[in-house]
Protein backbone atom coordinates (compact mmCIF):
# COMPACT_ATOMS: atom_id res chain seq x y z
CA UNK A 1 0.00 0.00 0.00
CA UNK A 2 2.81 2.38 1.12
CA UNK A 3 5.50 1.34 0.21
CA UNK A 4 6.59 4.52 -2.07
CA UNK A 5 6.53 7.18 0.72
CA UNK A 6 9.55 7.36 2.59
CA UNK A 7 10.26 10.07 5.07
CA UNK A 8 14.05 10.02 4.42
CA UNK A 9 13.80 10.66 0.77
CA UNK A 10 11.04 12.91 1.02
CA UNK A 11 12.93 15.23 3.50
CA UNK A 12 16.29 14.94 1.21
CA UNK A 13 13.99 16.56 -1.54
CA UNK A 14 11.95 18.20 -0.28
CA UNK A 15 13.44 20.13 3.15
CA UNK A 16 12.57 20.27 6.48
CA UNK A 17 13.24 18.72 9.65
CA UNK A 18 10.43 16.56 11.35
CA UNK A 19 9.24 17.81 15.01
CA UNK A 20 10.95 16.30 17.96
CA UNK A 21 9.16 13.78 19.86
CA UNK A 22 9.04 15.61 23.30
CA UNK A 23 6.58 18.25 21.13
CA UNK A 24 4.10 15.66 21.11
CA UNK A 25 1.49 14.02 23.78
CA UNK A 26 2.48 10.09 22.52
CA UNK A 27 3.75 7.68 24.23
CA UNK A 28 7.48 6.40 23.56
CA UNK A 29 7.17 3.18 24.98
CA UNK A 30 6.15 0.00 22.55
CA UNK A 31 2.55 0.14 23.43
CA UNK A 32 0.76 -2.92 21.66
CA UNK A 33 -3.37 -3.42 20.54
CA UNK A 34 -4.95 -6.12 22.94
CA UNK A 35 -8.36 -5.17 21.37
CA UNK A 36 -10.48 -7.19 19.21
CA UNK A 37 -13.09 -6.16 16.52
CA UNK A 38 -16.76 -6.73 18.39
CA UNK A 39 -15.30 -5.76 22.13
CA UNK A 40 -17.33 -3.40 24.17
CA UNK A 41 -15.91 -0.98 26.17
CA UNK A 42 -16.88 2.31 27.41
CA UNK A 43 -16.48 5.46 25.94
CA UNK A 44 -16.87 9.17 26.20
CA UNK A 45 -19.07 10.60 23.46
CA UNK A 46 -17.51 12.57 21.06
CA UNK A 47 -20.36 15.03 20.43
CA UNK A 48 -21.43 14.61 23.70
CA UNK A 49 -17.81 14.33 25.93
CA UNK A 50 -19.91 14.81 29.28
CA UNK A 51 -21.30 11.06 28.45
CA UNK A 52 -19.81 7.94 28.85
CA UNK A 53 -21.69 5.39 26.47
CA UNK A 54 -20.97 2.07 25.44
CA UNK A 55 -18.82 1.35 22.45
CA UNK A 56 -18.28 -1.64 19.99
CA UNK A 57 -14.65 -1.93 18.81
CA UNK A 58 -15.52 -2.09 14.59
CA UNK A 59 -11.58 -2.50 13.61
CA UNK A 60 -8.42 -2.04 15.05
CA UNK A 61 -5.33 -0.57 12.96
CA UNK A 62 -1.95 -0.02 14.15
CA UNK A 63 -2.81 1.02 17.68
CA UNK A 64 -5.58 2.80 16.47
CA UNK A 65 -9.81 1.70 17.39
CA UNK A 66 -12.29 2.18 14.97
CA UNK A 67 -15.42 2.62 17.54
CA UNK A 68 -18.94 2.70 17.34
CA UNK A 69 -21.31 4.03 19.80
CA UNK A 70 -23.92 1.24 20.65
CA UNK A 71 -27.46 2.54 19.74
CA UNK A 72 -25.92 5.24 17.44
CA UNK A 73 -25.85 4.47 13.34
CA UNK A 74 -22.57 3.32 11.64
CA UNK A 75 -22.38 6.90 10.22
CA UNK A 76 -20.52 8.28 13.43
CA UNK A 77 -17.45 5.82 13.45
CA UNK A 78 -14.11 7.57 15.35
CA UNK A 79 -10.52 6.67 16.31
CA UNK A 80 -9.04 6.65 19.44
CA UNK A 81 -5.93 5.44 20.15
CA UNK A 82 -5.32 2.55 22.65
CA UNK A 83 -3.93 4.83 25.55
CA UNK A 84 -6.66 7.29 25.28
CA UNK A 85 -8.75 8.52 28.37
CA UNK A 86 -11.90 8.42 26.36
CA UNK A 87 -11.80 4.91 27.22
CA UNK A 88 -12.45 2.25 30.11
CA UNK A 89 -13.35 -1.48 30.35
CA UNK A 90 -17.40 -1.66 31.19
CA UNK A 91 -18.29 -1.39 34.38
CA UNK A 92 -15.65 1.87 35.21
CA UNK A 93 -18.93 4.09 35.28
CA UNK A 94 -20.60 2.14 37.34
CA UNK A 95 -17.91 1.70 39.77
CA UNK A 96 -17.49 5.61 40.03
CA UNK A 97 -21.01 6.66 40.23
CA UNK A 98 -21.88 6.98 37.00
CA UNK A 99 -23.97 6.40 34.64
CA UNK A 100 -23.95 4.66 30.94
CA UNK A 101 -25.94 7.34 28.63
CA UNK A 102 -27.51 6.81 25.34
CA UNK A 103 -25.32 8.27 22.68
CA UNK A 104 -26.39 11.64 21.43
CA UNK A 105 -28.94 10.78 18.22
CA UNK A 106 -29.63 7.42 19.96
CA UNK A 107 -31.89 6.01 17.03
CA UNK A 108 -34.67 4.90 19.67
CA UNK A 109 -37.54 5.91 21.54
CA UNK A 110 -35.66 7.39 24.76
CA UNK A 111 -37.72 5.73 27.25
CA UNK A 112 -36.03 2.24 25.14
CA UNK A 113 -32.34 3.27 27.08
CA UNK A 114 -32.65 0.63 29.77
CA UNK A 115 -33.93 -2.60 27.99
CA UNK A 116 -31.66 -1.25 25.27
CA UNK A 117 -28.87 -1.39 27.40
CA UNK A 118 -29.76 -4.32 29.09
CA UNK A 119 -30.01 -6.44 25.67
CA UNK A 120 -26.29 -5.13 24.34
CA UNK A 121 -24.69 -6.08 27.22
CA UNK A 122 -26.07 -9.64 27.84
CA UNK A 123 -23.50 -11.63 26.37
CA UNK A 124 -21.48 -9.27 25.15
CA UNK A 125 -17.72 -9.92 24.87
CA UNK A 126 -16.15 -6.95 26.98
CA UNK A 127 -12.36 -5.34 26.33
CA UNK A 128 -10.20 -7.00 29.50
CA UNK A 129 -8.32 -4.26 31.60
CA UNK A 130 -5.08 -5.07 30.23
CA UNK A 131 -6.09 -3.97 26.31
CA UNK A 132 -6.19 0.08 28.30
CA UNK A 133 -3.00 1.60 28.08
CA UNK A 134 -2.61 4.66 30.43
CA UNK A 135 -2.65 8.15 28.70
CA UNK A 136 0.88 9.71 28.22
CA UNK A 137 1.40 13.23 30.14
CA UNK A 138 1.93 15.18 27.52
CA UNK A 139 4.71 18.45 26.89
CA UNK A 140 4.55 20.85 29.56
CA UNK A 141 4.04 23.69 26.91
CA UNK A 142 4.05 24.17 22.62
CA UNK A 143 7.64 23.46 21.17
CA UNK A 144 6.23 23.27 17.88
CA UNK A 145 8.11 25.48 15.88
CA UNK A 146 6.92 26.45 11.93
CA UNK A 147 7.85 24.30 9.24
CA UNK A 148 8.47 21.74 11.20
CA UNK A 149 7.17 17.70 9.79
CA UNK A 150 4.61 15.46 11.17
CA UNK A 151 2.25 12.87 10.87
CA UNK A 152 -1.55 13.93 11.55
CA UNK A 153 -4.98 12.33 11.10
CA UNK A 154 -7.32 13.61 8.11
CA UNK A 155 -10.10 14.68 10.15
CA UNK A 156 -11.96 14.84 6.64
CA UNK A 157 -11.18 11.25 6.61
CA UNK A 158 -9.96 10.16 9.59
CA UNK A 159 -8.99 6.58 8.98
CA UNK A 160 -5.95 8.40 7.04
CA UNK A 161 -2.39 9.51 8.51
CA UNK A 162 -0.76 11.97 6.04
CA UNK A 163 2.41 13.52 6.22
CA UNK A 164 1.83 17.58 7.01
CA UNK A 165 3.52 20.14 8.19
CA UNK A 166 3.09 22.92 10.92
CA UNK A 167 2.05 25.77 9.10
CA UNK A 168 1.76 28.33 12.07
CA UNK A 169 1.78 28.34 15.63
CA UNK A 170 -0.30 30.80 17.64
CA UNK A 171 -0.49 30.04 22.11
CA UNK A 172 -1.73 26.43 22.38
CA UNK A 173 -2.93 26.29 18.64
CA UNK A 174 -1.07 24.54 16.01
CA UNK A 175 -2.00 24.89 12.43
CA UNK A 176 -1.69 21.39 10.68
CA UNK A 177 -1.41 21.80 6.80
CA UNK A 178 -1.26 18.74 4.86
CA UNK A 179 1.35 17.97 2.03
CA UNK A 180 0.50 18.39 -1.18
CA UNK A 181 -3.48 19.08 -0.50
CA UNK A 182 -3.77 22.85 -1.17
CA UNK A 183 -5.15 23.38 2.04
CA UNK A 184 -8.39 21.64 1.62
CA UNK A 185 -8.05 19.34 5.14
CA UNK A 186 -5.65 21.72 7.11
CA UNK A 187 -6.97 22.19 10.95
CA UNK A 188 -6.08 23.93 14.05
CA UNK A 189 -5.41 22.14 16.99
CA UNK A 190 -3.77 21.92 20.51
CA UNK A 191 -0.26 21.45 20.41
CA UNK A 192 -0.98 18.20 22.29
CA UNK A 193 -3.55 16.51 20.51
CA UNK A 194 -3.81 13.65 20.28
CA UNK A 195 -4.55 13.02 16.40
CA UNK A 196 -0.85 14.53 15.86
CA UNK A 197 2.53 12.09 15.87
CA UNK A 198 6.34 12.29 15.30
CA UNK A 199 7.21 11.33 11.96
CA UNK A 200 8.00 7.72 11.61
CA UNK A 201 4.85 6.85 13.90
CA UNK A 202 2.91 5.11 12.03
CA UNK A 203 6.25 2.75 10.77
CA UNK A 204 6.89 2.06 14.10
CA UNK A 205 3.14 1.02 15.49
CA UNK A 206 2.21 -0.61 11.96
CA UNK A 207 -0.37 1.88 10.96
CA UNK A 208 -0.64 2.87 7.13
CA UNK A 209 0.78 6.18 6.34
CA UNK A 210 -0.63 7.98 3.14
CA UNK A 211 1.89 9.25 0.66
CA UNK A 212 1.48 13.65 0.28
CA UNK A 213 -0.94 14.58 -2.66
CA UNK A 214 0.91 15.47 -5.40
CA UNK A 215 1.76 19.24 -5.57
CA UNK A 216 0.20 20.97 -8.89
CA UNK A 217 -2.43 18.49 -8.83
CA UNK A 218 -6.01 19.05 -7.59
CA UNK A 219 -6.88 16.13 -4.85
CA UNK A 220 -9.05 14.59 -7.04
CA UNK A 221 -6.54 13.95 -9.65
CA UNK A 222 -4.25 12.26 -7.22
CA UNK A 223 -6.27 9.95 -5.78
CA UNK A 224 -5.19 6.76 -7.11
CA UNK A 225 -3.85 3.76 -4.70
CA UNK A 226 -5.00 5.70 -1.53
CA UNK A 227 -6.44 4.05 1.43
CA UNK A 228 -9.79 5.55 1.13
CA UNK A 229 -10.26 4.24 -2.57
CA UNK A 230 -10.48 1.08 -1.20
CA UNK A 231 -12.53 1.86 1.75
CA UNK A 232 -15.25 4.14 -0.12
CA UNK A 233 -15.76 1.78 -2.53
CA UNK A 234 -19.60 0.78 -2.70
CA UNK A 235 -21.16 -1.91 -4.60
CA UNK A 236 -23.00 -0.68 -7.56
CA UNK A 237 -26.92 -0.91 -7.19
CA UNK A 238 -28.41 -4.05 -7.28
CA UNK A 239 -25.03 -5.69 -7.89
CA UNK A 240 -25.18 -6.42 -4.04
CA UNK A 241 -25.92 -9.96 -3.81
CA UNK A 242 -25.69 -10.88 -7.66
CA UNK A 243 -22.75 -13.43 -8.96
CA UNK A 244 -21.22 -13.27 -12.13
CA UNK A 245 -24.10 -14.59 -14.31
CA UNK A 246 -22.89 -17.48 -15.98
CA UNK A 247 -24.97 -17.46 -18.50
CA UNK A 248 -24.51 -13.97 -19.58
CA UNK A 249 -20.32 -13.94 -19.24
CA UNK A 250 -18.59 -14.44 -23.06
CA UNK A 251 -17.21 -17.61 -21.63
CA UNK A 252 -15.89 -19.84 -24.91
CA UNK A 253 -17.02 -23.31 -23.55
CA UNK A 254 -20.63 -23.44 -21.34
CA UNK A 255 -20.29 -26.90 -20.56
CA UNK A 256 -20.92 -26.92 -16.65
CA UNK A 257 -24.04 -29.08 -15.57
CA UNK A 258 -25.24 -25.37 -14.05
CA UNK A 259 -25.46 -23.70 -17.49
CA UNK A 260 -26.83 -26.81 -19.16
CA UNK A 261 -29.30 -26.89 -16.28
CA UNK A 262 -29.98 -23.15 -16.93
CA UNK A 263 -30.10 -23.37 -20.79
CA UNK A 264 -32.87 -26.40 -20.59
CA UNK A 265 -34.93 -24.61 -18.07
N1 LIG B 1 -10.76 10.73 -1.05
C1 LIG B 1 -9.80 11.77 -0.97
C2 LIG B 1 -8.86 11.58 0.18
C3 LIG B 1 -8.02 12.74 0.40
C4 LIG B 1 -7.11 12.56 1.59
C5 LIG B 1 -6.31 13.78 1.87
N2 LIG B 1 -5.65 13.72 3.09
C6 LIG B 1 -4.94 14.89 3.47
C7 LIG B 1 -9.05 11.88 -2.29
O1 LIG B 1 -8.28 11.01 -2.62
O2 LIG B 1 -9.24 12.86 -2.96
Amino acid sequence: QNVTFNWEDYLREDGGTPAPVFCFKQSNEELTNEFEAGQKIEAADPRNLTSTCVATVISTVGLRLRLRLDGSDNSNDFWRLVDSADLHPIGHSEKHGGLLQPPLGFRMNPSSWPSFMQKTLNGAVCAPNSCFKKEPLGPRRNEFKVGMKLEAVDRKNPMLICPATIGAVNGEQVHVRFDGWKGAFDYWCRYDDRDIYPVGWCARTGHPLQPPGQKGNTPAKTSRGRLSDCTMQTLSPGSRNSTPSRTKSPSPIPTSPLVKEEQVA
